[in-house]
């Protein structure tokens, strides 16, 4: 019987995004993060993720002092509004000193680039009160594969980490794999490099890893395994839904949009394992679709919380008695049948 608690939220400030694509320019204009920010609460979430520079803006031109004065003003601003950091993720995919790559690229003054601002990135996140760091290593790859030496690549992404792990000792790192986008071939593509690269480092306990439901589909992986997977390790750590239709570029659909059943096992697989028991939180790494009017611009984060309490309610109303007696008489036809009935009821 699945385990009843509550669930809580979070977006991140480019989750409310313009509408620009690679064809195009944005077709909404720009929003403060102050406004975003006042949205959250009243929209029925509890925390923010954060790139280091959503927290703290042009890092690269400020000293250590100034950063850690700048979050500590963020984080006075989050109290008064009673939101929660949930996480701080180092954003190392725009500078120049990022284009070959921020940990494993072949030039050691960027890998030192990236591994600096790592350090600031952790120093922000003591001040907002998150202990969690996100890794979306996403220039970790090549375009080309003769370009990089994929087994070294693994020795520097450990060496990375374990340069984090001991600037803080209480830290923990999430890694969240993608298999491509905007790298052609990603060296970490799924949870269970993630987490083979977390034995590899000195604190294995301290590396977890995070979720994202459309990196999991692009991989060709059912995100409810994945999560399953990392749940058996004591490693969900963080959660990004979201949806993806097939192979297509990274798409961020409202949780659920595209295969309602896929999300429903998520949630499945949330509840069984207890998600969010231990303070994890339940993030949306959605974006508006390019069409959207600014005055429907936070529907997708409303919608994919609200598709995502129904299945919570659904997962909760599952019939598990009537599932294991089909399970037990191996009637998967019915068993199949159950489920799209389960999921067309009101
Ligand atoms: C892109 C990623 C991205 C990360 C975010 C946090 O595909 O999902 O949105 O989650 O930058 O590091
Ligand atoms: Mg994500």
């Amino acid at each position: 019987m699945a385990t009843k608690h509550t669930y809580k939220f979070c977006f991140g400030p480019w989750n409310i995004s313009e509408g620009g694509d690679p064809y195009g320019p944005p077709t909404r204009p720009p929003q403060t993060f102050d406004w975003k920010l006042a949205k959250l609460k009243r929209l029925g979430f509890d925390a923010m993720m954060f790139h280091d520079d959503d927290a703290v803006p042009d890092i690269d031109n400020k000293s250590g002092q100034q950063i850690r004065k700048e979050a500590k003003e963020l984080k006075k601003r989050l109290d008064d509004l009673g939101v929660a950091a949930e996480m701080v993720a180092p954003r190392l995919w725009f500078s120049p000193m990022t284009i070959d790559g921020a940990y494993t690229s072949n030039d050691p003054k960027c890998r030192k680039y990236a591994i600096d601002r790592s350090l600031r990135c952790i120093d922000i996140a003591n001040c907002l009160d998150t202990d969690l760091i996100v890794l979306w290593l996403a220039r970790e790859g090549s375009y080309l594969r003769e370009s990089k030496n994929g087994r070294r690549s693994v020795e520097l992404l450990v060496a990375a980490i374990d340069k984090m792990l001991g600037h803080d000792k209480k830290v923990r790192i999430s890694i969240e794999p993608k298999p491509n986008e905007p790298m052609d071939i990603a060296y970490i593509p799924t949870i269970g490099h993630a987490l083979a690269v977390a034995q590899l480092t000195g604190d294995p306990k301290r590396v977890g890893c995070l979720i994202e439901s459309a990196h999991a589909l692009l991989a060709g992986l059912d995100p409810a395994d994945e999560i399953d997977f990392a749940c058996a390790f004591g490693k969900l750590w963080s959660l990004h839904l979201n949806d993806q239709n097939g192979l297509k570029f990274d798409q961020d659909k409202p949780f659920g949009s595209n295969n309602l059943r896929v999300a429903f096992n998520q949630v499945r697989a949330l509840e069984r394992n207890g998600y969010g028991k231990r303070g994890e939180y339940v993030c949306f790494d959605v974006h508006p679709f390019r069409t959207t009017k600014k005055e429907h611009w936070l529907d997708h984060l409303v919608n994919s919380r609200r598709t995502f309490l129904q299945l919570v309610r659904k997962a909760r109303t599952f019939n598990e008695k009537q599932a294991q007696q089909l399970i037990s008489d191996r009637n998967y036809q019915a068993l199949d049948q159950m489920v799209l009935e389960h999921l067309m009821r009101g």
